[in-house]
């Protein structure tokens, strides 16, 4: 081999070298309310995690599309930020099924699990049904837990990039809505 062809031969090994390590990733999806139209959540904030950690944030569009670009492959997490769309869905129904899951008539699974534990205790029980109830009456503007979402504490969706960009959607509901009857 020449010392044209070899020097020829290294720029091409490093061009293949380094287009293999700039490789990037993304992780698109979109956020929407878990009641029957799973109805898209624009003005809606997504957080990317990454070792339990936020690293970054970014906004839902119209139609409830979300998108982090230029990632390397990882170990990531995805999960609902904040919202501007104000809080709502909750009736004396859904007191009612927090109550009826406490004693065992019902089981509520899933994200709806998540939203019966409104007085942040990590229990489900009759207090949660009685602060719904509550709040249904007006006689308190705000929940013991404290939130209104149920967020990334209780709800972040794997999102693990190993060769090439994934599709993850992420689920929401308020604190309480176990029916998920909301819509705005
Ligand atoms: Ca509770």
């Amino acid at each position: 081999m020449t010392m044209k062809k070899f020097l020829a031969f290294l720029i091409m090994f490093f061009g293949m070298f380094l287009t293999a390590f700039n490789q990037t990733y993304e992780i698109t999806g979109t956020v929407y309310y878990a009641n029957s139209n799973s109805d898209p959540m624009d003005h809606t904030y997504v957080y990317l995690w990454l070792d339990g950690a936020i690293i970054d944030s970014v906004e839902t569009d119209g139609n409830g599309d979300y998108a982090f670009t230029d990632l390397s492959a990882d170990e990531y997490e995805v999960s609902f930020a904040h919202t501007i769309i104000p809080f709502g869905g909750i009736t004396t129904t859904d007191a009612t099924m927090i109550q009826q899951h406490f004693v065992g008539q019902i089981t509520l699974t899933g994200i709806y699990f998540y939203a019966a534990e409104v007085t942040g205790d990590d229990v489900i029980n009759s207090a949660d049904a009685l602060e719904v109830c509550k709040r249904v009456n007006k006689m308190i503007t705000e929940y013991e837990g404290g939130k209104d979402w149920v967020d990334g504490d209780d709800n972040k969706k794997d999102a693990e990039i190993t060769t090439q960009s994934i599709v993850v959607d992420i689920d929401v509901v308020c604190f309480g809505d176990v029916d998920g009857s909301y819509s705005w």
